[in-house]
């Protein structure tokens, strides 16, 4: 189709949802393709790596990486801008959409793939997804599958007995923290979608689809999930706010992503430089292990970069000071 970008993903992709709800808010003509079997082969022709989303551009060009995707959107259809005209704000929207893809998937992955109704129900609806037009005994001997793969992979994010109590806590002070920001507001930075908001939403949609954190999220977190699902078809409501009105209960928000976060990947980067096979950071005063993880490095990195090319930060470093962000960027 001419004009029209495709977008391989999937529902249980946080990824592939963010990339969806920023073509959706973008106006970006696009097309939504659930990567299955039957159009592996297309898949294939654009993805470098086996990871969902894939985007293909109009041009026959193949994307890949949710954050540099929103970027290359972003030089192709700039307005709606999802950008506060504010360097101090649009650099806050950018550290949490960082936040998001990667602490936020933290919480998500480990609590997917833990508990037994969390793993039966997820495997199901992948395996489902994978093959749509299968018979129910095929698709239930393809989750079992999926299940055993994916339960073996949570060490990737840091999941283990001994996190998992940590991992929870790190979700409930999360919802708490977002749901006094967003009673009053649509978005995270006012009435309309922020870079940030595509990050952190996707992240905690995944979260509402699943049956322990959905379950959680009902019960008492009504504005975090209304966001969550706003954000799937995001509108220009407004103005975006100024930091006067934001601070009160963005702060923090911004404390977990210093404190726990940013905290957590210097850790994680410090330890991948020196080729250490796990790491301990001590985060609110409790000691969390994990085997270092890869990619992180090189987020921690791009994002080091954004904040460095931030001309003005005399505003922005006094916040990046208070919330304990400063030290790590
Ligand atoms: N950094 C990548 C991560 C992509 C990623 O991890 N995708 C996952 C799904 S959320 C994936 O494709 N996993 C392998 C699979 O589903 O087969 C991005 O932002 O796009």
């Amino acid at each position: 189709m001419a004009g029209v970008y495709r977008i391989f993903g999937s529902e249980m992709s946080p990824y592939s949802v963010k990339v969806r709800s920023y073509c959706r808010y973008k106006g970006v003509p696009h097309q939504w393709i659930v990567r299955n079997a039957e159009n592996e082969s297309e898949f294939k022709k654009y993805a470098k790596l086996p990871l969902v989303p894939v985007v293909a551009t109009p041009e026959g060009q193949g994307l890949q990486d949710s954050t540099p995707i929103m970027e290359y959107i972003d030089r192709v259809f700039p307005k709606p801008t999802t950008h506060p005209e504010d360097p101090t704000l649009d650099f806050l929207s950018v550290l949490i959409e960082e936040f998001g893809d990667e602490w936020g998937n933290k919480i998500m992955f480990h609590h997917r793939w833990w508990a037994e109704v969390d793993q039966i129900a997820t495997s199901h609806v992948l395996a489902r997804a994978m093959m749509p037009h299968a018979d129910d005994e095929t698709v239930a001997n393809m989750a079992n599958a999926v299940r055993e793969r994916m339960t073996s992979r949570g060490h990737f994010v840091g999941s283990s007995a001994a996190t998992a109590p940590l991992i929870r806590g790190y979700f409930e002070a999360l919802i708490d923290v977002l749901e006094v920001h967003l009673d009053s507001r649509l978005y995270l930075f006012g009435a309309r979608p922020a870079f940030g908001d595509f990050g952190l939403a996707a992240q905690l949609y995944e979260c509402a689809i699943d049956p322990t954190l959905g379950g959680i999220l009902r019960a008492r977190a009504g504005h975090t999930l209304s966001w969550c699902y706003r954000m799937l078809e995001p509108h220009n409501d407004g103005h975006f706010e100024d930091w006067g009105t934001l601070r009160g209960t963005l702060e923090p928000l911004l404390e977990i992503v210093g404190h726990y976060f940013l905290a957590w990947s210097a850790a994680n980067a410090e330890a991948l430089a020196e080729g250490r096979e796990t790491f301990t950071v001590q985060l609110g005063g409790e000691a969390y292990s994990q085997a270092p993880q890869k990619y992180h490095a090189k987020s921690l990195k791009a994002l080091k970069d954004k904040y460095a090319a931030v001309k003005d930060r005399s505003t922005l470093d006094s916040i990046l000071e208070r919330t304990g962000c400063k030290a790590y960027l």
